[in-house]
């Protein structure tokens, strides 16, 4: 089961500028920034209240966020949702048919567990599952 959306990301053309933008707009500063080089980006994290709002910045141009800044322009990229067990949903959604982009989870910002399906299987939306590393 997806327990709640756990963040949205979006993504940036220039993070730093972005940063900006949405420390105005939330009225609050990230609490959190990070590069995941193995996804080619570098992020920052906001706290609305329970939720988050996670600005993705491309690190190289072949990154996933490069491409789709290039192709699609700035804007939402995923909707993250939170789960108790990734590889039991990994396996469930797999089986009902959804495409997943990675077979086994892997290491995401945040302290996460990450997995993502192919959006064509979500009515044109990337969706991302993550779950909390336990310390
Ligand atoms: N949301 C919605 N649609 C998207 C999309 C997104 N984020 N990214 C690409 N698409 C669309 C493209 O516009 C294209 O649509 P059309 O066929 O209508 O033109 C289609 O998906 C392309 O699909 P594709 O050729 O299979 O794949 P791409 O090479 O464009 O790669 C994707 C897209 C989603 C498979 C790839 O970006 C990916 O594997 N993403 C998962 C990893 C990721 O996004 N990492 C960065 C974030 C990491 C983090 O959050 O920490």
């Amino acid at each position: 089961m997806l327990t709640k959306i756990e963040h949205i990301g979006i993504a940036v053309s220039n993070l730093e500028e972005a940063n900006k933008t949405y420390e105005t707009l939330l009225g609050v500063a990230p609490y959190k920034a990070e590069d995941v080089e193995s996804e080619g980006v570098t992020t920052s994290f906001f706290k609305v209240g329970d939720s988050k709002i996670e600005l993705l910045g491309a690190t190289h141009e072949d990154s996933a966020i490069a491409k789709f800044i290039a192709k699609r322009g700035e804007g939402i990229h995923h909707i993250a949702y939170a789960v108790e067990d990734i590889e039991k949903e990994m396996k469930r959604l797999k089986n009902e048919g959804f495409k997943l982009l990675n077979e086994t989870p892997k290491k995401g910002a945040d302290n996460k567990l990450i997995a993502f399906l192919h959006p064509k299987s979500s009515n044109g939306v990337l969706v991302e599952l993550c779950q909390d590393i336990k310390k």
